[in-house]
């Protein structure tokens, strides 16, 4: 699934600029995806210079790169409070996001939720008057069929997320599966977010509504924040 159309400069200005935020002794939640990659670049480079810093990763992919960078790391079952938390979105309306296109997005919403603030780094081409981004959902294996009717029962067009490289579905960290929903132009995320959250058999869905505190866009020659 494509999951961006900005460029690496315009993401890594987004990253960085985020990053700024962070100060001594924070706890940091690391997102996933590749604007969120150049966060947890930026944090290493705040270690290399001394920083105390530690990380809450929300995926293998950001465990692996934080521990790349430096970054040392800490569970969330072991921290009492997470100061930040910087993730990425495949769309941002009107401070709601659609978010699941790296399949991290269960993990992402519990770290993100309990961060003090939840900041988001994003290039333009996240951003919409509207959401309409499929909904990834999140589904344990077995309930693939029964969630797939429900979606549809909700007015949604669910499908199977498929691996690019391997013939066989996506796994999520979690060993479970994820059906890319299309409602078409979503005018009111949070009724259609709860709707989700209660069927039986979904682990989580993207959206993340009346999360976000903070959006950093990262354009050709700066960076527009949105609060
Ligand atoms: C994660 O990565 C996801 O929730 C979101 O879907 C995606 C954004 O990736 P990118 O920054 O590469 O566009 O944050």
């Amino acid at each position: 699934m494509k999951t961006t159309g900005g460029t690496d400069d315009q993401k890594r200005r987004a990253a960085e600029a985020a990053v700024e935020a962070v100060e001594d002794e924070m706890v940091v939640g690391l997102g996933t995806g590749s604007t969120a990659a150049f966060a947890i670049e930026a944090l290493g480079d705040l270690v290399a210079d001394g920083m105390d810093v530690r990380g809450v990763p929300t995926s293998f992919a950001s465990r692996e790169l934080a521990r790349d960078c430096g970054v040392p790391l800490a569970d969330l079952d072991e921290i009492d409070a997470l100061d930040l938390a910087i993730d990425g979105a495949d769309e941002v309306a009107d401070g709601a996001l659609v978010k699941g296109g790296g399949a991290a997005h269960a993990r992402e919403k519990v770290v993100d939720a309990f961060a003090d603030r939840f900041l988001v780094v994003a290039d333009p081409s996240k951003l919409a008057d509207e959401l309409s981004h499929p909904v990834p959902v999140e589904v344990l294996p077995d309930a693939r069929t029964t969630v797939a009717a429900a979606v549809s029962d909700l007015g949604g067009d669910p499908e199977l997320r498929r691996a690019e490289r391997k013939d066989g579905p996506v796994v999520t960290d979690n060993g479970n599966l994820v059906l890319d929903c299309d409602f078409g132009t979503i005018d009111d995320p949070g009724p259609l977010a709860a709707s989700l959250s209660s069927l039986p058999g979904v682990v989580e869905h993207g959206i993340f509504a009346g999360l976000a505190d903070v959006v950093y866009v990262g354009t050709d020659d700066g960076v527009d924040v949105i609060e």
